[in-house]
């Protein structure tokens, strides 16, 4: 069911509860700023979430709120981990749901990391 991500932060989200080691994540990375961890569902071969360690519902709400460090570390933990992975040849897609159009399920700030096959064009 999706979310609106526009209201406020819940701290019993489920990755809100994976940052606090409440439930288990096959992790693959963590540093100051991010985690990341293998999707349970993935969409594609290679399907990995980096969320910030913010409570930021969104990439709206971390774009507005959120510090230069923390967007700035975030963001270089995302091509990190893209990295580490072996994705940047052939290459990967990042997406992000954000508000009650995009589909977002979990309301704290996720990047989908897909790749591990040809991913075709966007459709929506
Ligand atoms: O994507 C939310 C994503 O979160 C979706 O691809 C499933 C994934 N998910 C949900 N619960 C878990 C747990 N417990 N571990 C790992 N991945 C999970 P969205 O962009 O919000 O639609």
């Amino acid at each position: 069911m999706p979310v609106d991500a526009t209201l406020p932060y819940d701290d019993q989200n489920i990755f809100a509860r994976i940052l606090r080691g409440e439930i288990p994540s096959r992790r693959v990375y963590e540093d100051e700023f991010a985690l990341a961890f293998h999707d349970i569902a993935p969409w594609s071969p290679t399907h990995i979430l980096v969320i910030p360690k913010g409570a930021y519902v969104s990439w709206d709400d971390f774009s507005a709120r959120g510090s230069d460090p923390e967007i700035a570390g975030f963001v270089r933990a995302v091509g990190h981990v893209a990295r580490e992975a072996g994705l940047v040849e052939p290459g990967y897609r990042l997406l992000a749901n954000a508000g009650p159009h995009s589909h977002q399920e979990v309301p704290h700030l996720h990047v989908h990391i897909l790749a591990g096959r040809p991913l075709g064009p966007m459709l929506v």
